[in-house]
This record gives structure tokens, sequence and C-alpha cells, in this order.
């Protein structure tokens, strides 16, 4: 009797103790913590958020928005975008470009002023719009643009020649960040996805022109920099190769768990619509399964079809294939001038099927994910 009792008291305690070792895994893999770890309260938040939206569908974002669109331009007195003109609907995710901040210029490398830029991000915030941010910075040492490929890296890295420079091109960064506040004085979150395309060999930062290992110091020493120095704290990390091949193509460039909080992948259509549900399938497939290890939101950072001369481009090429896929946002090209755009305006060959696509209640629009806390 007494052994028995004993016994018991055995199986209930081991009980017990898996059951806590349960819990604590449960735990520790929802409150997965930012790279950031002084990142502000807003900016856990947001990360939440970018969660949740991949468990209702996708969110549809579009670059440069609301800053011009096929034959307009802001000067900030007008509320518009080109997908708004086709389908009455704003995108959820609105995509900056900081290329030029580096150099204390008042207008971005795609002629947008960056007070207009500060004042287009505030605006989608209060809208609950979700705000990721690109960088293409000019070569550091030919002082060119990002697509020239002279050696730079290792010449910015601690110890480099240009290290100093570097650090004065980050805190002009760091100074647009700290600038960004709501009406109540609280800092914007935002999503900061500088160096992409890294295993591509078109940017100083790309493949060939680097080496992985250089890379990765790279984007330390950014986020060190920025985070520690500067005191950035309301910004998420996104890391996006360009479309690949294999599982440890995406790894070969990244930086680390601790630096990453969101996993992104350009694909782009550049030959047939075959060829591009292919790389969607292959790449989501392998970012799905990266992202399910390492427990973090994975998106389309960005993707398109230039013209979309398609008709039913974005109902059948596009959404049958990233429907179900988990991804918590797709980022469309920008509007940029007649054959360089990405998303529909008014007549154009896609834009009856870009109002079906609006229509699909798994692709969330500004104001479904406003309704996403
Ligand atoms: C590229 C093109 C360029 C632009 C750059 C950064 O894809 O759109 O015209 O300068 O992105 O936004």
């Amino acid at each position: 009797m007494r052994k028995n009792i004993t016994y018991w008291i055995k199986i209930i305690l081991l009980l017990v103790l898996l059951q806590s070792c349960k819990s604590t895994t449960t735990l520790m893999k929802q409150e997965a913590a930012l790279a950031d770890k002084m990142g502000s309260r807003q900016t856990e938040y947001l990360y939440n958020r970018i969660k949740e939206i991949a468990k209702v569908g996708y969110a549809f974002g579009h670059q440069d928005a609301t800053a011009y669109g096929m034959g307009w331009k802001n000067d900030g007195s007008i509320k518009r975008s080109d997908v708004h003109d086709v389908s009455g609907a704003y995108p959820a995710v609105y995509g900056f470009e900081l290329g030029h901040i580096e150099l204390g210029h008042s207008i971005n490398l795609d002629t947008v002023d960056f007070k207009l830029m500060q004042k287009l991000i505030q605006r989608a915030h209060k809208m609950r719009g979700i705000i990721t941010l690109s960088w293409h910075p000019d070569n550091p040492v030919s002082k060119k643009s990002a697509w020239d490929t002279t050696a730079a890296v290792t010449e910015i890295l601690k110890g480099g020649n240009l290290h100093n420079e570097y650090k004065a091109w980050l805190s002009k960064l760091a100074n647009f960040m700290n600038e960004l506040k709501d009406e109540s004085g609280n800092s914007i979150p935002v999503v900061f996805r500088p160096f992409h395309e890294m295993n591509g060999d078109w940017f100083w930062w790309g493949k060939g022109n680097c080496n992985p290992e250089e890379y990765i110091s790279l984007w330390r020493e950014t986020f060190d920099i920025l985070t520690k120095e500067y005191s950035v704290h309301n910004m998420l990390y996104a890391y996006s190769p360009n479309t690949l091949e294999k599982k440890e193509d995406y790894l070969k460039y990244y930086p680390g768990d601790s630096y990453v909080d969101i996993l992104g992948i350009d694909i782009y259509q550049h030959g047939s619509s075959e060829e591009f549900i292919m790389a969607l399938k292959n790449n989501i497939g392998l970012l799905q399964k990266i992202a399910a290890d390492k427990n973090k939101p994975y998106v389309l950072s960005e993707a398109g079809l230039n013209e979309i001369p398609i008709a039913n481009w974005w109902t059948e090429v596009l959404d049958r294939h990233i429907a179900k896929s988990g991804i918590s946002w797709a980022l469309f090209w920008r509007n940029a001038w007649p054959n360089h755009y990405f998303a529909p305006y008014p007549g154009q060959a896609s834009a009856s099927d870009f109002i079906l696509y609006k229509n699909l209640s798994h692709v969330l629009f500004l104001n479904d994910v406003k309704k996403i806390r």
C-alpha cells in the first residue's frame, strides 16, 4: 500500500513537471523578444500585430503609395494613392525609401522630400497602417549610387578608413527615425529593411562585392550603432534576400536571430507566369520552414510584375499562390513612371482584376488591418 502511494506521487510529480515544461516552451514561443532589447512598447505592439495579421490573411503594401503615382505627385496637401484611385481602398503597408538621407539631402534618391515622407508616415501610422523603410545608401567609397559595386564594406566596418564617415551617415538616419512621433509624442514604430537582395551582385553590399562574414558584420555593426549609440528604439529589422534556390542560400548572409525580427524575400516576375509561380512556391516554401524554426513572422518584402500587362495577374497569377502562405504582407514596388510601375491606376490593364483582388477577404487593406489589434 505504502509503495503504491509513493508510486502515484511520483507519477503526479512527473506529470506536473512535464506540463510546466510544455507551458514554458509555449511561453517562450509566444514571447519572442525583439532584436532591439530596448525596443519601445509601440514597436513590440507592432511586432505582435504583424504576427496577428498572418492569422487573418496578408496585408497589401505599396512603395511610395501616397507620395506620388501615375501622373501626380503629392506636395503634402492631398491624400491620394493609385491603388485607392482604382479600388477605393488604401494599402495597409506603406513602403518608403531612405536613400540619400545619409548625405543630408532634403529629398531622397527618388525625389521624395524627407519632411513630406515623415508627414506621410505619420498619416499612415495614424490610420493604423504599417510602415516599412528600405535604404539604398550611396557607395561610401566611390560616392556613386548604391548600384556602384566598387568594394566598400570593409572600409566602413570598425577599423576601416571610412568607419567614422559611416557613423556620421547613420547618425543622420537615426535623427530621421528619432523624429518620427505621433500626435501624443510617442515614437512611431517602423520596419527597417536595409541592405536587401545581398545574394544578387548589383549592390555594393551584394554577392561578389563583399563576403558573407563582411555582410554580417555590416548588419550587426549598423544595428549596434543605431540602437546603442544613437538610441533608435522604434525599429523592427527585416532581412530580405532576393529569390533563391535552397534553404542554405537564404541563411548564407543571415546576421543571426538576435539581429533580425522579420524574414523577407523579394520576388519579381521577370519572365513567364509559370516561372514566377514556381519561384513563389519554392521561396515561400523555404521561408515557411525557416520562419517556423525561428518563430519569426515572414513577408514578401518586394514583389511585382512591371507594367502588369496580364489582365488577371492579381487574382490568378499572384494571389492563388500566396493566399494561404502565412506571409504577413506583400509589398509592391513603386509607380514611378510610364514604364516602371507595379500597381494599377485607373484604366490600367489589370485594374478590374485588382478590384476583384481587393474584395478577397484574406487580402487586407487599410480598413481591414485597422481592426487587427
Ligand atoms: C529601384 C527603382 C529605382 C529606385 C530604387 C530605390 O527598384 O525603382 O528607380 O531608385 O528602386 O527606390
